[in-house]
């Protein structure tokens, strides 16, 4: 009866004399691994441990979910030219019939009688329980099973100590009967490569309930990623509650599309139990028409304006809607204090991010306040401008000590209006032209967080959004330049480059889809001096919500995700220098099925034909073929 039901959801099992590594991701810095069998692990073992709000709450999760989710892998790596054959279940059933039956007895709880030979306590030491969920907090930990049954797991923080016990929910797995087996002993000695490991989501193009936020931040946590960069607002709704000007949420999409603070408290608070920090971000001087204009319509230049793509030389928005703030009107200064100050108040993290992407010169000309700037400044520019704007927003956003901003690039390398004086000790998260952006930013002495579009927006690919596109019409590929043509005729292809709908981008700015082997591919610091690259504090992957929300968040950010966790985390070579890409696979096709398991639903990213058979599905047989 157990057997058919294993065999009938299709999972690999293992018997208990085998040896049973798993395959955590993101792979451990170092994890020394012997192959002598698994011990048993006691269906009551506990996790034991210094009292501590954030660590009791994460002892019993952790123990609950191993106990609950008694993994078996769906997937492990096979050396490539030896195809060993699919384990049968059948077969281990005969193996060891009775000798893990009464797994769930309280007898078999009991070390003496089984020699030591059981895992039943985990003991997590922390040296230090103060040290906050900041950036740069150590995030370090060690862990140990020993083959006397012992577990330990040793951290400096509380947050280390929680990475631990998410290693230790992938290293635990079930025996495929009721019980629970690990392999030993097992020594891991980990820490993060970069600091700073995020995703940032946007909640304001389309609004995301709070169970679908937490599934994220769940997630997060269990990939080791630490930052939930909260893009709350931006020009299409309003959704944050403003007590001192509730009729900002007017612009939210509904009443109940809306997070009170009550709601954001409560989503730091899961972050902070989980180790994931919430950075905020409320979008300035651009993007920003919901809200602000319910409070004063001066504040925001250009909102009733046609955004213009028919005329893209005098286009206010890059997109629908326009709306910016009047950099030049001084009630704006006002609003943002109102705003910015109680928004500052919701968020413990030290760094808030305040935007700066995008601006459109535009608009501006839709103010008279600000054509009347520049008519009493003669051969004042938009740098000027863009300055005028920091010069004044500045002393408001550092109201507290240890505060940090963290700004979109655009602040200081767009072409339209960076700004001539940015203090040096704003993050700057790079967007545009890979790692030229990146080596830029550090090379001026910028922290960098990389975002690059071209690898890490999880948005792109799937089309245009934007409606009545007569660009979608062209029902026949439309002619090539003839010695386009000429190649693809004298090399027959069926892969003939057009325009649009033919091998085109098909109206997504940033199509292609990056996948995940893209996102784990990503050199972000290729290029850069040693002095550069020190400055590149991590990276986020990003979802615009153009065209997600809460139906669709988990399969669009999961498990491509999870890739980013690991290149953050451990890096994506192996010891040789080799990029160890498809090592990666087993991990995160297996990683997949757990998510899903878990109850975020990822998307599947093979046939479950190529978990069955791995290295079946690879697109070379050359195993090196990523290169160092
Ligand atoms: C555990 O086993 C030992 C040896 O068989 C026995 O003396 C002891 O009473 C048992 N303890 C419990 C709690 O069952
Ligand atoms: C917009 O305003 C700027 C600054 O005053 C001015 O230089 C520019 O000519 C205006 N653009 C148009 C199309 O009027
Ligand atoms: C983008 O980066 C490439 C180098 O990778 C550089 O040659 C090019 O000038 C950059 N483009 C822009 C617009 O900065
Ligand atoms: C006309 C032309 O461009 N032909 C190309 C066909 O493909 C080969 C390589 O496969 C090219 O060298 C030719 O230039």
């Amino acid at each position: 009866m157990k057997l058919s039901l294993c065999a009938a959801i299709g999972l690999l099992a293992l018997t208990v004399s085998e040896a049973v590594k798993t395959n955590p991701l993101p792979a451990p810095v170092k994890i020394n691994w012997a192959s002598t069998g698994a011990v048993k692990v006691s269906n009551n073992f506990r996790i034991v441990g210094p009292r501590h709000d954030v660590l009791s709450a994460a002892y019993q999760r952790t123990a609950a979910l191993i106990k609950e989710e008694r993994w078996i892998p769906a997937t492990w790596d096979t050396p490539f030219p030896e195809f060993p054959p699919f384990p049968k279940l059948s077969k281990r059933g005969d193996d060891d019939e009775d000798d893990d039956e009464d797994s769930d007895d309280v007898d078999d709880d009991n070390e003496s009688a089984k020699g030591g030979r059981q895992l039943s306590t985990i003991n997590v030491e922390v040296a230090d329980l103060k040290t906050d969920l900041q950036m740069g907090a150590d995030e370090s930990y060690t862990l140990d099973i020993t083959a006397a049954g012992q577990g330990t797991i040793k951290s400096k923080t509380v947050w280390g100590a929680l990475h631990g016990l998410s290693t230790l929910a992938q290293l635990i797995q079930g025996d495929g009967r009721k019980g629970l087996q690990v392999e030993q002993p097992v020594h891991i000695e980990d820490a993060p490569k970069y600091t700073h490991r995020g995703i940032m989501l946007d909640t304001a193009r389309n609004f995301y309930p709070l169970q679908a936020i937490y599934r994220q931040i769940d997630a997060l946590a269990w990939s080791k990623l630490n930052v939930f960069h909260w893009h709350i607002t931006d020009t299409q709704s309003w959704p944050i509650e403003i007590k001192k000007h509730p009729q900002m949420t007017k612009d939210a999409y509904s009443p109940r599309k809306v997070y009170t603070q009550k709601d954001v408290q409560a989503v730091v608070r899961y972050g902070r139990a989980r180790g994931v920090r919430v950075i905020p971000e409320i979008d300035m001087p651009g993007h920003s028409s919901s809200g602000w204009q319910q409070v004063d319509k001066k504040a925001v230049t250009c909102a009733d304006s046609w955004w213009d793509n028919d005329g893209w030389t005098h286009h206010s928005a890059v997109q629908p809607n326009p709306g910016q703030l009047d950099i030049s009107y001084p009630g704006t200064y006002d609003l943002i204090k109102d705003v910015y100050g109680e928004a500052s108040a919701l968020f413990p993290d030290n760094v808030f991010h305040v935007g700066y992407d995008e601006l459109n010169t535009y608009c501006f000309n839709y103010s008279q306040s600000a054509m009347d700037w520049f008519k009493a400044r003669p051969g004042a520019d938009y740098s000027d401008f863009s300055q005028y704007f920091l010069d004044n927003a500045l002393p408001i956003f550092y109201d507290r000590p240890g505060r940090r901003l963290m700004m979109w690039e655009d602040v200081v390398l767009s072409h339209g209006m960076p700004a001539k004086n940015v203090p040096k000790d704003i993050i700057m998260q790079a967007w545009n032209n890979g790692t030229d952006h990146v080596q830029k930013l550090a090379a001026q002495g910028y922290d960098v967080v990389v975002t690059s579009a071209d690898f890490l927006y999880l948005d792109c690919g799937n089309g245009g959004y934007v409606t009545n596109d007569a660009r979608y019409n062209f029902n026949e590929p439309p002619p090539l330049p003839a010695a386009i043509s000429q190649a693809f005729d004298d090399n027959k292809s069926e892969y003939k480059p057009t325009t649009f709908n033919y091998g085109g981008p098909g109206g997504s700015w940033c199509a292609p889809y990056k996948t995940w082997q893209r996102i784990y591919g990503y050199d972000f610091t290729k290029g850069l001096s040693a002095e550069e690259a020190a400055k590149v504090i991590g990276a986020e992957v990003a979802l615009w919500s153009e065209q997600s929300d809460a139906t669709v968040v988990d399969a669009k950010v999961w498990p491509r995700a999870a890739a980013l966790a690991e290149l953050l985390w451990s890096g994506n070579r192996n010891a040789d220098g080799f990029k160890r890409t498809t090592e990666l696979t087993a991990r995160i096709l297996d990683y997949r099925e757990r998510l899903v398991g878990r109850g975020v639903l990822a998307a599947p990213v093979v046939p479950e034909y190529c978990l069955k058979n791995p290295h079946h599905c690879d697109f070379y047989r050359d195993q090196t073929a990523f290169g160092k």
